[in-house]
């Protein structure tokens, strides 16, 4: 019920101040909805008024029982005994400053025992840590390596994707506190003052708190972490893509996801650096979906109800968005957690194809060879129309990759820099009959270093191509004092300058051309030469064709490989792009998919 609801009046213009106070607690709701689905039931406070936040939210959430206690130590060694004969997780809530310090020595004993303890420590607003504010400290990772993990999500934010963040957060730190390895897990969650809503914040009525104790539910509605088995059982119903990322590929995966993908008619997105997008095409395998997504009646009819996601989440922007919102099973041998968009609903460590090879078992999954069909069908009206376009536009990055990827030898490797290169190979990499590694400093995504992650790849016996930016090969000159392991050439992309923030919002913005783009100076081929380099300029297709021969043809293992300095028209390319984008957008065959 509103407050203008209950009081009959016109909506109060609410103080700008509450506004702070409500998305203080709205924040805080979210974060302990996740940390109830994975089971938290029990909240031991010690007072203060920083905390003051968690405390108005715990009291709307009848399934919480809150247990005040004045030391923080005693509270600590509290949720820690009530964690143990009860099952956790059991959140510990303090105000900031040396309150959290005291729970020092039970959380490392929880930590030792292996006791699932969440660990909410109020703080003060980040632009006040190391300046002398008062009963301010560095809380974040207070505990070192007592605590499994340890976040820092910084102050509320009440839009809704945050919300969702923040109680997949929650959730996420409850079920790691739980196990594999069960012990103390760190949220340290800063607020800005007012802390106490004026009002009801538009938020229903408090329900009373439950009486005694509340049930505890362990299990939230599908466990996150899972057994082959379990995950069978349990899938989501509907139909369903399977989305390698990068770092997807694994022993027998390709050959799993053909016998599967194909039978059950799921299809297969292969993300440029899954390992798996180039190479004998697969009855299954969609290559171009970060163009058709661009078509918005196809992004609608191809919307599935579930994802299973192998390998990080996708260079793909587009895809990543287009996902977000769609329940996702994360298989990650590693135990990661990469969820950027918050939608899983479950998560298992295990090998890849095991699990592929798995899923006829699920009785969720019937086969829809026609769900398939459609995706196929798409993805190769995207295929002809990028073909058409190529075919009638001037000499582009297109044209370039695809050309690369015709000559590059069976057995060689390919690394592909952020940020436009990588993009552009998104794009355009869709058809090569051999496969090929493609290596990307992706975890990070940084443009440093790709000179000498390209010379130790070379250097560990597969011999790599680079497929570079303007900026990020001289980001890395000092790279080039490896060049006698740079067995095969580098390409460098000269567009002048980072030509990806044209593409963004900080394009046009006042001195963009010194502030953003930041175009480069010295001549590449002076660079080059002054490292032992050969250096080559091309201008067009043909230019191309005839330096990538040129390098080809050189056999002696003690040449240095040449520098291949590409140079692009920006402007042209990005109109280029763009009306790639208007025609697939417009297509209605892509439409009618
Ligand atoms: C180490 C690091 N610094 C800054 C950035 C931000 N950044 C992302 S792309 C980019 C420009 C890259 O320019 P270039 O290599 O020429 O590629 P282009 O965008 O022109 O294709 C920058 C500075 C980053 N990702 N990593
Ligand atoms: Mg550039």
């Amino acid at each position: 019920m509103s407050a203008s609801a209950a009081g009959g009046h016109d909506t109060p213009v609410r103080a700008p101040s509450d506004e702070i106070a409500c998305r203080n607690l709205r924040w805080c709701l979210a974060l302990l909805d996740g940390l109830e689905a994975a089971g938290m039931r029990d909240l031991v406070i010690s007072p203060g008024s920083r905390s003051t936040p968690v405390v108005l939210a715990a009291q709307r959430r009848p399934l919480v029982r809150i247990t005040p206690i004045l030391d923080e130590r005693s509270a600590a060694f509290f949720a820690l005994g009530l964690a143990r004969a009860g099952g956790g997780p059991v959140a510990l809530l303090a105000t900031s400053g040396s309150a959290p310090t005291h729970w020092y020595p039970a959380v490392v004993e929880a930590s030792e025992w292996g006791t699932a303890l969440v660990l909410l420590s109020a703080d003060r607003p980040p632009r006040l840590r190391g300046f002398g504010a008062n009963q301010t400290i560095d809380q974040t990772r207070l505990f070192g390596a007592f605590t499994r993990e340890s976040h820092d999500p910084g102050l509320p934010d009440d839009r809704p994707m945050a919300l969702k963040a923040i109680r997949g957060l929650g959730l996420r730190v409850g079920q790691v506190s739980r196990g594999p390895r069960p012990g103390p897990v760190q949220i340290n969650l800063p607020f800005d003052e007012p802390l106490v809503p004026s009002g009801d914040c538009g938020l229903a009525p408090a329900a009373p708190p439950a009486a005694g104790y509340a049930p505890r539910s362990d299990a939230p509605i599908m466990p996150l972490d899972t057994s082959v088995q379990a995950l069978m059982r349990d899938w989501p119903a509907g139909r369903g893509i399977i989305v390698c990322g990068p770092g997807a590929e694994a022993p027998g995966l390709a050959e799993a996801l053909d016998r599967h993908g194909r039978r059950l008619g799921l299809p297969v997105l292969a993300d440029p650096l899954s390992g798996l997008r180039l190479g004998a095409a697969t009855g299954a395998r969609i290559n171009t979906y970060d163009t058709l997504l661009r078509n918005p009646p196809a992004a609608s009819r191809l919307r599935p109800d579930w994802v299973l996601r192998i390998g990080r989440p996708a260079v793909s922007k587009r895809l990543g968005e287009w996902l977000t919102g769609i329940p996702t099973l994360l298989i990650d041998p590693g135990g990661g957690w990469s969820d950027p968009s918050h939608d899983l609903i479950g998560r298992l460590s295990a090998a890849p194809t095991a699990v592929i090879d798995a899923l006829p078992r699920a009785a969720a999954i019937q086969p829809q060879p026609d769900w398939l069909d459609r995706w196929r069908q798409a993805d190769e009206r995207t295929q002809t129309l990028l073909e058409g376009h190529l075919a009638v536009s001037p000499w582009c990055e297109g044209h370039l990759i695809r050309r690369l990827l015709e000559r590059l030898p069976v057995g060689d490797a390919l690394l592909c820099a952020n940020s436009l290169p990588i993009r552009q190979l998104d794009t355009w990499a869709s058809q090569r009959h051999a496969a090929l590694p493609v290596f990307g400093n992706r975890g990070a995504s940084g443009i440093d270093g790709q000179l000498s992650t390209l010379a130790g790849i070379n250097a560990a016996g597969q011999p790599c191509w680079g497929l570079l930016g303007d900026l990020s090969f001289c980001h890395d000159l000092s790279g080039l004092l490896l060049a006698e392991d740079l067995k095969r050439p580098i390409i460098v992309i000269n567009n002048g300058g980072g030509r990806i923030f044209d593409y963004l919002p900080q394009h046009g913005l006042p001195d963009f051309e010194r502030m953003w783009r930041t175009p480069v100076t010295p001549d590449l081929a002076v660079l080059a030469n002054a490292f032992g380099l050969a250096h080559q300029r091309v201008m067009d297709a043909a230019d191309f064709d005839q330096a990538l021969d040129a390098a080809r043809s050189v056999t002696d293992p003690e040449t240095e490989a040449p520098l291949i300095e590409v140079v692009i028209d920006a402007d042209l390319s990005r109109r280029v792009r763009r009306d790639l984008w208007q025609q697939i957008a417009a297509s209605r065959e892509i439409s009618a998919s």
